[in-house]
C-alpha cells in the first residue's frame, strides 16, 4: 500500500485518507494510482466510503514536480490515468462523501468532484490555478465541475484565477453541506452511515443511473427512470421497506428543527 494513502474501515464505511500533508495531498502519478486501486478493490461489505485529507488542505491538485514536458500522446494517456481512476469513485461499488477542508484545488476540485457528496468546512476554498499555470484541467474537470457550478463559473475561474470561500463555494454548487472549521470528516461519517443503511440497489441507481438519466434526452430518461423504478421496487428489500412504514416501525420524514 502507498504510505501516501491511508484505508481503513469503520464498520461498512471505507475511509479513505490522503497522506501527503507536507506537499499538501498534491497528487503525484502513484497516489492516483493508489486511488484506483483502493475503489477497485473495496471489501465486500463497505456500503459507502469517505475521502479526506490530512493536514492543513484537502489537496493541491496535479503535483506539479511531476509536471514535465510531454508529447501529445502521452500528455492524454496521463491525463486518461486520472480519468481511469476517479470513475473508480464515481462508478464504483458505494458512494463516496467527499469531507473538504482547506485548499480544494486544481485536481483536487476534479477528485472532489468525482464523489457524489461534498461536505466542506469553512476553512475550504476552491480554485483552478491550471488557468494561470498555462495549462488545462485533465482529471474529469471539464465534465464534472460545470454540473456542480455551471460552465461559465468555471470560464471565470480559469481565465480570471477566482478563488472562491467555503460559503460562498457553497452557494455556487461546491459543496452541499458547509460545517464549522474541523466538522467536516464527522459530518461526512454521520452521512456515509446513512447512505450506508439505504437500499443498496436505490445507492447502485443514484449512482450509475441517475447521472445517465439527467444526459438523456428526455423521452430516453422517462424510460430509463421506468426500468430503473420497476427493478428497485421489486427488490425485496423495498416491500420491507415501505411495509415497515406503513405499520408505522419506520421514521417519518419531518423537518430540520
Ligand atoms: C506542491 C503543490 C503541488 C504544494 N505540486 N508541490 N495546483 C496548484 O497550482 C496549487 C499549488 N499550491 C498552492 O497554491 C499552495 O501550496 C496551497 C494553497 C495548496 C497551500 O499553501 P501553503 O502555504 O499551505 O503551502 P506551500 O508552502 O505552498 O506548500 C508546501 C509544500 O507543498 C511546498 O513544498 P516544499 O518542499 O517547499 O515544502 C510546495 O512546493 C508543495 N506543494 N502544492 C507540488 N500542487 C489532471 S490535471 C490537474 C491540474 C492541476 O491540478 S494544476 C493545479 C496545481
Amino acid at each position: 500500500m502507498n504510505p501516501d494513502l491511508h484505508f481503513e474501515m469503520q464498520d461498512h464505511i471505507a475511509v479513505v485518507r490522503l497522506n501527503r500533508p507536507a506537499k499538501r495531498n498534491a497528487l503525484n502519478d502513484a497516489l492516483v494510482n493508489a486511488l484506483r486501486e483502493v475503489f477497485s478493490n473495496l471489501p465486500a461489505h463497505a456500503r459507502a466510503a469517505v475521502v479526506h485529507g490530512d493536514g492543513e488542505h484537502f489537496c493541491a491538485g496535479l503535483d506539479l514536480s511531476e509536471l514535465q514536458s510531454r508529447d501529445a500522446g502521452e500528455g492524454m494517456h496521463h491525463s486518461r490515468m486520472w480519468h481511469s481512476a476517479f470513475a473508480q469513485i464515481q462508478f464504483g461499488a458505494v458512494p463516496v462523501v467527499a469531507a473538504l477542508h482547506g485548499a480544494v484545488v486544481g485536481g483536487g476540485l476534479e477528485l472532489a468532484a468525482s464523489c457524489h457528496i461534498r461536505v466542506a468546512d469553512e476553512t475550504t476554498f476552491y480554485a483552478l490555478p491550471e488557468g494561470s499555470r498555462g495549462i488545462f484541467v485533465g482529471g474529469g474537470g471539464a465534465v464534472r465541475i460545470p454540473k456542480l457550478i455551471g460552465v461559465a463559473r468555471m470560464t471565470d475561474m480559469m481565465m480570471t484565477g477566482r478563488v472562491y470561500n467555503a460559503a460562498d463555494g457553497e452557494r455556487a454548487g461546491f459543496a452541499q453541506y458547509l460545517v464549522p472549521p474541523g466538522q467536516a470528516l464527522e459530518k461526512a461519517l454521520q452521512l456515509a452511515r446513512h447512505i450506508a443503511g439505504n437500499a443498496p440497489l436505490t445507492n447502485h441507481a443514484l449512482m450509475h443511473a441517475l447521472p445517465r438519466i439527467a444526459e438523456q434526452p428526455a423521452d430516453h430518461g422517462f424510460i430509463t427512470e421506468s426500468l430503473m423504478s420497476s427493478i428497485t421496487q421489486a427488490a425485496p428489500e423495498a416491500k420491507a421497506r415501505v411495509d415497515a412504514f406503513l405499520q408505522g416501525r419506520a421514521n417519518k420524514v419531518t423537518p430540520k428543527p
